[in-house]
């Protein structure tokens, strides 16, 4: 899809979330008090989330060969989900602590939180941190904080359009046309060679209006696992910088995609490096198995620290009307294993023992195609970076495979190896070669 008509289909969808686009014949239905007709009866059926309706689908399968490759989230080689040591031991002490309690936290959330989540992405010895540069507030998870982030941006910010890599996480749309903003896309991904764009991206950023908001994937870009190297980086930035462009990071798989915190935060420490503003949202869904704990924050880093504490005053007036204030048992977990060395040790760990087995499944999904002989050149698979493989199979293909062999996956061949196991790899391997082969 060229970038023109991903923006036609993306200002038809900011239409119907803000409620333009009505079914033929729809009205206000005439009195609430008609016998039998309910006020809502002009509700239209919507359609399933693309991500998690495919789980929806998935439960609903009563075969016993079926698999989930849809949703990003990760499973053990039993194909269990996993609640991680280190988060067990984190929850014992909590629960141990009798001091604790149930009071609400502050609107922008837990403080040690908060300070420990600024240092774990920026680093350590960031200049910005010491400089109090950095305004930094809990929110519900990575979506959470890219939408008080967008709302943040649709009320104090000049420029309100922002640009966001085509393809990217379907949710990013829906957020950020919801919180107010104009969404366009810059070219990304070249399904040729299954690479990055950087020409593309370079011209279509190049061409954005001075300030417009430009929202990277920080590592294990979504869903295309294709990362720019350090050097596509740096030029990146120094376009954005140029144009003054206001980058925002989405960080949701830090740890994930090379199994170092630090390697995975590069990107970010890039562009906080050269002192120019930015905004970072993080989640702790995948990176300490916390998906429904939904914990994550919001980071504006600013150019100065009166200017922060401004803003964070604003964050303040952003939340408080939307959810008040954030839950209090994840971010807890978080920060007592981000503040005691051992834990913080054991975290690395059991992150780097994840992502090493969703990279020991690419290799075995590799192998497995390659042993079958499958049409076509599949060394994507493991070359790229974090949960998923962007396979190339199209929409029929895929139907195919949740018919024939019950592997639910996203509609645009997206596939979670986090899901995957040695066990089911030859099944998958078998359902992508019947795909190849027989369907178009
Ligand atoms: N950003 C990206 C790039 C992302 O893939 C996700 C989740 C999120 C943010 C939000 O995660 P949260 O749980 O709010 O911290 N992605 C997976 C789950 C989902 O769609 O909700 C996925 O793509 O499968």
């Amino acid at each position: 899809m060229n970038s023109s008509s991903a923006d036609r289909r993306l200002s038809t969808l900011s239409r119907h979330l803000a409620g333009t686009i009505r079914n033929e014949g729809s009205g206000i239905s005439s009195s609430p008090t008609s016998a039998g007709n309910s006020v809502f009866a002009n509700v239209v059926r919507a359609p399933e989330d693309p991500i998690l309706g495919v789980t929806v689908a998935y439960n609903k399968d009563p075969s016993p060969v079926k698999l989930n490759l849809g949703v990003g989230a990760y499973r053990t080689e039993e194909g269990k989900p996993l609640v991680l040591n280190v988060v067990r031991k984190a929850e014992q002490l909590l629960v141990n602590d009798r001091s604790r309690i149930k009071e609400y936290l502050p609107i922008v959330g837990l403080a040690d939180f908060n300070k420990l989540s600024a240092k774990l992405i920026l680093g350590a010895d960031s200049p910005a941190i010491r400089g109090n540069l950095v305004t930094t507030v809990q929110c519900l998870s990575g979506t959470g904080s890219l939408r008080v982030g967008g709302e943040f941006l649709a009320k104090h910010y000049h420029q309100r359009t922002i640009y966001i890599p085509n393809p990217t996480w379907g949710n990013h749309t829906k957020i950020f046309t919801l919180a107010g903003l104009t969404v366009k896309t810059y070219r990304y991904y070249d399904p040729v060679t299954r690479g990055l764009n950087l020409q593309g991206l370079l011209e279509d950023l190049g061409s954005a209006p001075s300030g417009a908001i430009v929202l990277l994937h920080a590592c294990a870009h979504n869903p295309t696992g294709v990362d720019p190297t350090l050097n596509q980086w740096e030029q990146i930035r120094q376009l954005i910088r140029s144009k003054n462009l206001l980058p925002f990071f989405d960080s949701a798989y830090q740890g994930f995609a090379s199994g170092s915190l630090d390697k995975d935060a590069e990107s970010v420490r890039m562009f906080v490096g050269d002192g120019g503003e930015c905004f970072i949202a993080q989640s702790y869904a995948k990176n300490m198995g916390l998906y429904g704990e939904r914990v994550g924050a919001l980071s504006i880093v600013c150019r100065n620290a009166d200017v922060a504490s401004r803003v964070e005053s604003q964050l303040k007036l952003v939340i408080r009307p939307m959810y008040s204030s954030p839950p209090i048992h994840g971010a807890s977990i978080v920060a007592a294993i981000l503040k005691d060395r051992n834990l913080y040790h054991e975290w690395t760990l059991e992150l780097k023992a994840m992502a090493d087995r969703i990279i020991t499944m690419r290799k075995k999904l590799f192998d497995a195609l390659s042993a079958r002989g499958t049409p076509g050149d599949w060394s994507h698979i493991v070359k790229q970076i974090g949960m998923f493989t962007f396979t190339g199979l199209n929409t029929k293909q895929v139907n195919f495979m949740t018919q024939q062999y019950h592997i639910y996956m996203t509609s645009d061949g997206r596939i979670s190896m986090a899901g995957l196991s040695s066990r089911t790899v030859p099944h998958l391997a078998d359902a992508i070669h019947a795909a190849v082969t027989t369907v178009g």
